[in-house]
């Protein structure tokens, strides 16, 4: 290419970094991206632990098969477990509930057995089916998540345990309320109420089993970077503004203002910034201001936070074989909009840990979960506080005042300024063109002189893979795609 376009990507997450290598690798020469932060990779972040290796960010390959670019990537670069390519892990259908054996701990101190709680596990599965047959059928008989499942499970529960007794009843419903707290993380939502039930179906799920990287997410990251001239990232160059333009010709028909003053004259610039913050930032990071429709998409869609608290213990106090520890608060057996007050008791919103493996790897480390608001007031406190939150939990529900955590780190993802929160949800209200809002590039219509000055990636831009790495990737590649597409039409 002779002339090539200029084109400036804003944000070196995965979604930026996948745009700009597919425009390199097709023969652009003048692209660059601007990262606000002295880092790449923006949510796929791997930190330290002790000695372990631990994911701050995005944890595993969502339906790790053929057709999700994550791990056909990491597979190119050697990043996998042997079980992760066998076949038979790809082939697996685990509709995005992976088949974790449990452990299950109650609030006055009882290790239950993993079948006691299957009744409860049961219904919430077929209940989250049920509503994606709802979408396909049309017609929903109310606007969330969380109100349909309130609404369903006390007939339900009368049909199905009517034969059993008021404690083991009550004890099934305490297991639903902490399946929505972890429903809340999947979706990195407050409440299963700000899910829109008639959306929650555009999520889809791809084959095979979920794995991560042993040596880390960011070598993921480390390897696709490393295929870039090394002088194309500009790091901690935060920008303030895109200035595009509906009518009036000049040359480059878009400046980039960065936070420092400096201006990048371009002709495409790629979008790539977490919809956390462009809820934030939109009225003054694009001037003229985005179209209304884009605005009121951008505010339809959610944003919410799931953050992770890190735990390491000298000796483990669950089973050897167990992949997810659940907590079980007795008193939560009404499925009622839980009004607890955040400050005092936040920590009854993490809906339990996962455990890191393979042991020998990472020692007695654990992961919890928090999703919402009380996650977000989590992040405010000091890692003491956390850490004394965390010891009593664990005192009251294995009963034993003498298992103490040795340390325990937690993710700040709503207070990180460039994200704002963890990734995107249908909230109530959006439908599929709220997706498609989001893709439309800048200028949006007429015949112009200068058309796709600015395009959307990242992953809330995703029409079915919305808040996971693989949905950014795509979503990148898709509008490198169009720029490539555009020039090869325009034959320049
Ligand atoms: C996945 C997983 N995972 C856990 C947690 C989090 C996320 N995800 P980026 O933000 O990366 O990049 C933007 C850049 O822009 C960034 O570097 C900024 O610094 C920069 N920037 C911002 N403002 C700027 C400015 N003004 N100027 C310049 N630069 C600026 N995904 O596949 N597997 O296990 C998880 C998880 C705690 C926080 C995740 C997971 C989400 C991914 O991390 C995320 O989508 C991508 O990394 C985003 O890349 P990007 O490039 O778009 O943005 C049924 C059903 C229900 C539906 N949901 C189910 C799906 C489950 C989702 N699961 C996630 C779970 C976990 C645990």
């Amino acid at each position: 290419m002779s002339m090539s376009p200029k084109i400036v990507v804003v944000g070196c997450g995965i979604s930026g970094i996948c745009a700009a290598r597919k425009l390199v690798q097709s023969g652009f020469t003048d692209v660059k991206i601007l990262e606000a932060t002295a880092r790449g990779g923006g949510r796929i972040k791997t930190g330290r632990f002790g000695n372990s290796i631990i994911e701050i960010g995005a944890n595993w390959i969502h339906g790790p098969s053929e057709e999700n670019p994550v791990f056909c990537l990491a597979r190119q670069y050697g990043l996998l477990d042997p079980e992760a390519l066998n076949p038979e892990n790809q082939a697996m259908d685990i509709k995005g509930h992976p088949p974790w054996v449990p452990n299950v701990f109650t609030s006055s101190g009882r290790k239950l057995n993993a079948e006691d709680v299957y009744p409860a596990q049961d219904m919430f599965v077929e209940l989250l089916s049920d509503i994606s047959d709802l979408h396909t059928q049309g017609g929903e008989p109310c606007p969330s998540v969380g109100e349909f499942i309130r609404s369903e499970v006390p007939q339900r529960v009368a049909e199905r345990w009517k034969d059993d007794d008021a404690t083991t009843r009550s004890l099934q419903m305490s297991a639903i309320s902490n399946l929505l707290k972890a429903e809340c993380c999947v979706n990195g939502t407050h409440s299963m109420d700000e899910v829109g039930l008639a959306s929650y179906g555009l999520y889809k799920t791809l084959p095979g089993l979920d794995c991560t990287f042993p040596g880390g997410y960011e070598g993921l990251v480390k390897n696709l970077m490393s295929e870039l001239p090394s002088d194309l990232v500009i790091f901690n160059k935060p920008v303030r503004c895109v200035h595009w333009t509906q009518s009036e010709p000049r040359e480059n028909a878009v400046i980039v203002e960065c936070d420092d003053g400096e201006r990048f004259t371009a002709d495409h610039v790629i979008v790539t910034v977490p919809l956390g913050y462009l809820k934030k930032h939109q009225a003054t990071l694009f001037r003229p201001p985005l179209p209304l429709h884009k605005m009121h998409s951008v505010q339809r869609l959610g944003f919410g936070t799931n953050n992770k608290i890190f735990v390491e213990f000298d000796s483990p106090w669950w089973d050897a074989e167990c992949d997810a520890i659940y907590l079980l608060w007795e008193d939560e057996d009404v499925l009622e909009q839980q009004r607890t007050d955040v400050h005092s008791s936040w920590i009854r919103k993490l809906f339990g840990f996962t455990v890191l493996k393979p042991t020998e790897k990472y020692g007695h480390v654990l992961c919890g979960w928090i999703a919402g608001h009380e996650s977000e007031h989590m992040e405010t406190l000091s890692e003491v506080e956390v850490t004394r939150a965390i010891t009593q939990l664990v005192h009251q529900f294995t009963g034993n005042p003498t298992i103490t955590p040795k340390r325990t780190l937690h993710s700040q993802w709503f207070h990180d300024p460039w994200t704002c929160g963890s990734y995107s949800y249908p909230a109530i209200g959006c439908s599929a063109q709220d997706l498609e809002n989001m893709i439309e590039p800048l200028p949006t219509k007429g015949s112009q002189s200068r058309p796709l000055q600015v395009l959307f990636a990242g992953e809330a831009t995703h029409p079915c893979y919305y808040s996971t790495v693989h949905g950014a990737i795509l979503a990148g590649w898709r509008e490198a795609d169009r720029l490539i597409s555009h020039y090869s039409k325009s034959k320049l």
